[in-house]
């Protein structure tokens, strides 16, 4: 056995996908016995109660009054090169380019070369900060001065040697689910409290950003909705959602559809579902397709980034042009309409997500990269 390292993980504490895989990582390294720090600015999300070898280091930021902005990315890169010494960190795995990777490379600086720095790229970095021509350069070299840089999908390798001119090798470790949570859970009990047994249920969950297009999940609905008993379950809170709560009054559909609000319990939510929607304009990889698809629900979305990686059109649910909600409607009646072909594909993402995105193999390709980076010293 490959002897057990100190790693350190630092994530958006609070932000969706790339938060939860950072976490779930950092849990499943402890299970195998090795000894994870979490440097972050708050206890994150998904972190759950005390577990043997996992150790939290917040992120304090002082607000001195000679500073206009507090600087928390100077303060993070303190606390990476305070915690690296003090606990003899083998490595940092930072989720993020900006700041994360770029504060590594700073706690790095301070600490000396041993540290090595892991960074996984989840997205927004490179798809929307990328654009900026004023971030280009800081992104580039969070990237070029980690030790490995992972990404979590070929959609996203691609998009940011295009955007940013990298040519060092970039590692492809999907995200993944543990099927000890994520498997279709029986909610029969709560399926009434939504809709009545002739209706279908159609679920998007998101952050409620520009990019999720929350607007054309609306659209497809009510395109469903004419065609298929249905109802609307909108998961999630994000600046979008005032904007759709008033096109949903103006459509006048209101009594269809429901807002639930952020849900812990993202498992027993997704059961409840027929078919879910994702028509983003952007995304790398769609963590909440996965997490669907353990829980035999079929996507129906947009083509989007790394979408297609994971929901195999036709197999574990059906991708359209992004914005193109006739199509992605006229699917979902496919769906919703045809019982052998629902179960076909129920089955096939219980077997996908099972097979090609479990954690204990995404979890031993993280651990050969650590050990493929302290190797080189
Ligand atoms: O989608 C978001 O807005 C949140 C963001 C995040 O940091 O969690 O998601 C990104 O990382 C996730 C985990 O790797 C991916 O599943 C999402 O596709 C990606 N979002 C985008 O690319 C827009």
């Amino acid at each position: 056995m490959d002897r057990l390292l100190k790693i350190g993980i630092t994530c958006y504490p609070s932000l969706g996908g790339s938060g939860v895989v950072a976490t779930e990582l950092g849990k499943l390294l402890a299970e195998k016995g090795h000894e994870v720090h979490f440097i972050t600015h708050s206890v994150p999300f998904r972190l759950g109660t005390f577990q043997k070898n996992i150790f939290y280091h917040e992120v304090e930021v002082n607000d001195y009054y000679v500073f206009r902005y507090p600087p928390y990315d100077l303060a993070l890169a303190t606390k990476m090169a305070q915690v690296a010494k003090m606990e003899k960190l083998d490595l940092l795995h930072v989720h993020y380019a900006v700041p994360h990777a770029v504060c590594a490379f700073l706690a790095k600086q301070m600490v000396g070369g041993h540290v090595k720095v892991v960074t996984t790229l989840h997205g927004t970095d490179i798809t929307v900060l990328g654009q900026d021509e004023s971030l280009k350069d800081l992104i580039r070299l969070g990237i070029n001065e980690s030790d490995a840089v992972t990404a979590v999908s070929q959609d996203l390798i691609n998009e940011t040697r295009r955007v940013l001119d990298i040519t060092d090798e970039i590692d492809l470790t999907y995200n993944f689910v543990d099927k000890r949570v994520y498997y279709p859970r029986d909610v029969s009990d709560l399926r009434g409290d939504f809709a009545s047994p002739n209706e279908k249920i159609l679920m998007h969950i998101s952050n409620f950003r520009p990019v999720k297009r929350v607007g054309d999940v609306v659209d497809i609905f009510a395109r469903v909705a004419k065609e298929v008993p249905a109802r609307l379950l909108l998961v999630g809170e994000g600046p979008e959602l005032p904007k759709i709560q008033a096109k949903i009054a103006e459509m006048g559909i209101e009594d269809k559809v429901r807002f639930l609000g952020k849900q812990d319990e993202i498992a027993q939510v997704i059961s409840l579902a027929d078919v879910l929607l994702l028509p983003s304009e952007k995304e790398s990889f769609g963590l909440v397709a996965l997490e669907a698809m353990a829980c035999g629900v079929p996507t129906v979305g947009s083509q989007a980034g790394g979408i297609p990686e994971l929901v195999l059109h036709g197999e574990t649910g059906f991708l359209g042009p992004i914005g193109d909600t006739a199509t992605m409607a006229e699917y979902a009646v496919r769906l919703l309409s045809d019982e052998a072909l629902a179960q076909r594909f129920r089955k096939a993402c219980l077997e996908r997500a099972r097979e090609d995105f479990c954690k204990d193999a995404i979890t031993d390709q993280y651990e050969s990269i650590y050990y493929r980076v302290l190797d080189r010293r």
